[in-house]
């Protein structure tokens, strides 16, 4: 298959890079200085994307492709991809479920650990002498014990929760209805805000749609209040950024540890003002592993419906 043009739409590692160069001719979009230009002269040849989860793949880029066969997705969220673009036009697109699901479970439960114990600035006080001249740091917040809420139940969810029960944590969860793979113990609330109001830590692991829009907006903000801890490893869309920030800034929200943020990685610069909240740059699938794992599952699934087999993890 040397010869089918792949539109790559944003950098991978270089081990993925060198395998979807061996067997497409891999035209690198995101290197273009001119975007439409380039698709003007190279468009009429794509027959198949690569892209990343955060970046997908909009109805424009899509109608500039008139071969265009399949999407493959880096990524479990696909909500950047315009599925009914794709689908009028039979195109498929696949992405990477469950490979990535521990490591952002993981990442997750650091977040909460982190902002919650103060790791970042205790590091700071032990390395920047304070320690010596000013004394010991800060009280922090106990973390083990405390009441968990996990918005969204999936697999991700499922595994935050799985790791909140070490820490004798009291699990509820809220999704479209009681999921038969949660533990006895993990209490059902099918209302965000009633989840947020009895929660001292609040997840969000929902995968976005427009239906999620905002899920997270003022009243489950508030209801998790002053004490409460929002963590997103999700999508930015999930939550009311500017009601979120508002709260941060105001008390009215004790603290967030965040993942994924509006128009990333351009972060609006109220975040950078405050003292509590965490950022991470969108890595919570960002080990060596787990990458490995994802681009062999983009490869595969462009491999596999290229020779006509079926696709491994087809979304459409
Ligand atoms: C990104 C993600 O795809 O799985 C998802 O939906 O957003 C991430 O894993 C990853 O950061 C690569 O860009």
């Amino acid at each position: 298959m040397t010869q089918i043009e792949l539109l790559q739409v944003g950098a991978y590692p270089d081990w993925d890079e060198a395998r979807l160069d061996a067997h497409f001719r891999v035209h690198r979009y995101f290197e273009a200085s001119d975007r439409a230009a380039f698709l003007a002269g190279h468009g009429a040849e794509i027959r198949a994307i690569a892209t990343r989860g955060e970046l997908g793949a909009d109805r424009a880029l899509i109608s500039a492709l008139p071969k265009l066969e399949i999407i493959s997705v880096y990524g479990v969220g696909y909500d950047a991809v315009d599925l009914a673009a794709a689908r009028e036009r039979g195109i498929r697109v696949t992405n990477t479920p469950d490979v990535l699901t521990k490591d952002v479970a993981d990442l997750a439960v650091a977040m909460m650990l982190a902002q919650a114990r103060g790791v970042i600035g205790a590091e700071r006080w032990a390395r920047s002498g304070d320690w010596a001249r000013r004394g010991a740091f800060r009280l922090t917040s106990q973390v083990h014990g405390k009441r968990a809420g996990i918005l969204g139940l999936g697999g991700i969810g499922f595994e935050v929760a799985r790791r909140l029960a070490g820490f004798d944590m009291e699990i509820a969860y809220s999704s479209r209805s009681p999921k038969e793979k949660a533990a006895e113990s993990w209490r059902f609330v099918a209302d965000p805000v009633a989840l947020a109001e009895r929660s001292d830590f609040l997840f969000v692991t929902l995968a976005a749609s427009a239906e999620t829009r905002h899920i997270v907006g003022r009243r489950v903000i508030e209801a998790l209040g002053p004490q409460g801890m929002l963590i997103n490893v999700s999508r930015a869309s999930n939550i009311d950024e500017t009601a979120l920030l508002d709260a941060l800034e105001s008390g009215a929200l004790g603290a967030a540890a965040l993942d994924v943020f509006e128009g990333e990685p351009n972060l609006d610069p109220r975040f950078g003002a405050l003292d509590n909240v965490l950022l991470q740059p969108h890595h919570a699938s960002g080990t060596v592993e787990t990458r490995k794992a994802m681009g062999q599952l983009v490869f595969d699934n462009l491999s596999a419906h290229f020779a006509g087999r079926p696709l491994p993890t087809p979304v459409l």
